[in-house]
């Protein structure tokens, strides 16, 4: 009888592609490349990494729950969203690749302090975007965007993050669900990645990224009906009302997390809606961030072969005028988003 050494056999060394590896190679075939985006996407991984370890212990220590504050949104503080937030800014200050930050959770531009190395680019995140549902155990997840400094601005210069969202040179998200996964653009395709918890590595394991062109799954929630104008009633009866490619009706699916319900619907096939509320004087605008969540995912979606608007216009055509200014959004596979506008905008 043969022994095998089960070890000589043991293939586990075998590793898939690595994000490390993954940059380095679009580094070498972008002759511009500096690299400095490179190690700027590798310090918010370790950020995402410290922010997967504690979201996957939230419930066995003191991490769930509010902090008490309220941001600048007007929403209560989870101890996580505040958890993540120091995280990725105390990575940031040290990355020596920025020279300033906006986060959801703060009013006001973070400019990188004096005594940190500074660099050309600037970042805006979402640091735990649908936070509401740690609590309950659901995915949640990052979003970050990324835009090279304006050469005639200064560091803490407003207009460094009042853009277009085409001129975002990177963007992406990091889900904490039932693994942690990175999806990211740099203009060259979407791809995505997810951490192997043994290795401590993100892998490649969604290479090029690319949506169907018509859905099957429409997110929103229909709880806001009353809320809406006729013609965003128009809209949701419509996928109510019709059948996908494969002649079935359309599934209604809602996390509470866009992130998350974003990620579903890159994958399957479906368009996110989060349309303005014109009964709500809070939200006459919807509740959506354009420079934290809508455009940094209209250029994931449109990467993807996708499409994103805020029912008048491309998301990524948009300039914004405020830091924390909000839009309607409609998000997903290309000729759902064309038939919602299309409705949108009969007369
Ligand atoms: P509602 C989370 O707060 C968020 O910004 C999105 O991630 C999510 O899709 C939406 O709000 C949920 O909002 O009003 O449906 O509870």
């Amino acid at each position: 009888m043969q022994i095998t050494n089960s070890f000589a056999d043991n293939q586990s060394y075998r590793l898939g592609t690595t994000i490390t590896e993954h940059l380095l190679l679009c580094q070498d075939q972008c002759p511009d490349a500096s690299g400095q985006f490179t190690r700027l996407l590798s310090e918010l991984i370790i950020s995402a990494k410290l922010i997967s370890r504690e979201v996957n212990k939230a419930g066995l220590v003191d991490i769930l729950g509010g902090t008490g504050d309220i941001n600048v949104q007007g929403e209560k503080v989870q101890k996580l969203d505040d958890f993540a937030n120091q995280a990725i800014i105390w990575r940031m200050e040290r990355s020596g690749l920025l020279c300033a930050m906006s986060s959801e959770e703060n009013a006001d531009v973070i400019e990188v302090p004096d005594n940190m190395p500074k660099g050309g680019y600037v970042i805006a995140f979402d640091p735990l975007d649908g936070s509401s549902n740690v609590d309950a155990n659901a995915s949640i997840g990052t979003i970050f965007s990324i835009h090279r400094k304006l050469d005639k601005e200064g560091c803490g210069s407003m207009d460094n993050f009042l853009r277009y969202g085409y001129e975002q040179v990177a963007a992406g998200y990091f889900l904490y669900g039932s693994s942690t996964m990175l999806v990211y653009t740099a203009g060259k395709g979407v791809h995505g990645f997810t951490l192997d918890p043994s290795v401590g590595e993100f892998l490649l394991s969604h290479q090029n990224i690319t949506m169907p062109e018509r859905g099957k799954i429409y997110s929103i929630n229909e709880g806001y009906t009353e809320y809406w104008d006729e013609r965003t009633r128009a809209v949701v009866n419509y996928f109510k009302s019709s059948k996908n490619d494969r002649g079935k009706p359309y599934t209604a699916r809602y996390i509470g997390a866009m992130v998350a319900d974003f990620h579903r619907n890159l994958l399957y096939g479906g368009i996110y809606m989060y349309p303005a509320d014109s009964q709500d004087p809070h939200k006459p605008n919807g509740k959506l961030r354009l420079l934290c969540e809508a455009a940094p995912l209209a250029f994931i979606a449109e990467q993807a072969g996708g499409a994103a608007t805020d029912g008048t216009q491309r998301i990524l055509d948009i300039k914004a005028k405020e830091l924390h200014e909000r839009v309607p959004l409609y998000i997903g596979c290309k000729a759902d988003v064309e038939k919602a506008m299309e409705i949108l905008q009969e007369k």
